[in-house]
């Protein structure tokens, strides 16, 4: 059931492949006031586009490192600026950014111009082990971001997006080599990133091995503290 909000301003956090991109889509179902940004899914349309940015970004992500923190910061900020989100009550989260407390820094000092201030951070704690399963069974519509997976939630036609019909594909950072580097760079970058929110007193947690054992958390989390 769709349920009402005072504005809220969230950031998901997770290893990679821990259902950041998952519960962004459950939780614009239940708060369908909730926008969203994905870092990665903005990155993956610029790539799909052909775009210099693009270009630049395939070839990180294609080996599993990060963008540097000040074109990624640039990227994220612009677009919360043209969707005028940081002058006004909308609610909205971000997915995958900030990333390292670099990135943190420079993204609290543009909304604390605006006082619109993050306020809330959830980390998605996954074991490692269950998430490793998942990702050779992903495909994703680059377009929109949404994400399926081939056991979990398989699209209704094969290979083709719910929504669109059209083609789903495969992410060029999902093999298994490139996936290693991807939780490495995260474990290296998690910990003072959790450090600095911590800090501020908005962090919170939630620990499962699915999504659906996550979801009703996070569902009470925003709920409790934001809902009307
Ligand atoms: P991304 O795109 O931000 P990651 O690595 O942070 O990528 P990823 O891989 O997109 O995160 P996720 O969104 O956390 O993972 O997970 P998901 O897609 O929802 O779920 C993973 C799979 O598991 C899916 O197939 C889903 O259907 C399935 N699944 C979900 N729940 C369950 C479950 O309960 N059970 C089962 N069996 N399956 C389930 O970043 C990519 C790259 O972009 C650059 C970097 O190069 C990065 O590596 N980048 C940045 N660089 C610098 N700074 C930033 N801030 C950057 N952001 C992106
Ligand atoms: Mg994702």
């Amino acid at each position: 059931m769709a349920s009402a909000l005072r504005p809220l301003r969230l950031l998901l956090l997770g290893a990679p492949g821990s259902g950041k991109g998952t519960q962004t889509a459950r939780l614009l179902k239940q708060f369908p006031q909730i926008e969203s940004v994905s870092s990665g899914d903005l990155l993956r349309q610029q790539i799909k586009a052909g775009t210099p940015l693009g270009q630049k970004a395939s070839l990180y992500i294609s080996s599993g490192k990060l963008l540097s923190d000040e074109l990624i910061t640039k990227l994220i900020i612009t677009n919360l600026s043209n969707r005028k989100w940081m002058n006004s009550s909308a609610s909205w989260l971000l997915d995958g950014f900030p990333r390292t407390v670099k990135q943190a820094e420079l993204l609290d000092a543009e909304l604390g111009r605006h006082s619109a201030q993050l306020n809330l951070v959830v980390q998605l704690d996954v074991p490692e082990n269950v998430i490793l399963e998942r990702i050779e069974n992903r495909y994703v519509h680059v377009p929109s971001g949404r994400v399926y997976n081939l056991t979990y939630n398989p699209p209704r036609v094969p290979g083709k997006d719910d929504i669109t019909g059209e083609p789903l594909t495969k992410r060029s950072d999902d093999t298994y080599e490139v996936f290693g580097k991807r939780l490495k760079e995260y474990r290296r970058t998690v910990t003072p990133l959790i450090d600095h929110y911590a800090k501020s007193g908005i962090l919170e947690k939630v620990t499962g091995e699915t999504s659906d054992i996550i979801f009703p958390q996070l569902v009470k989390l925003v709920s409790e503290k934001f809902g009307e």
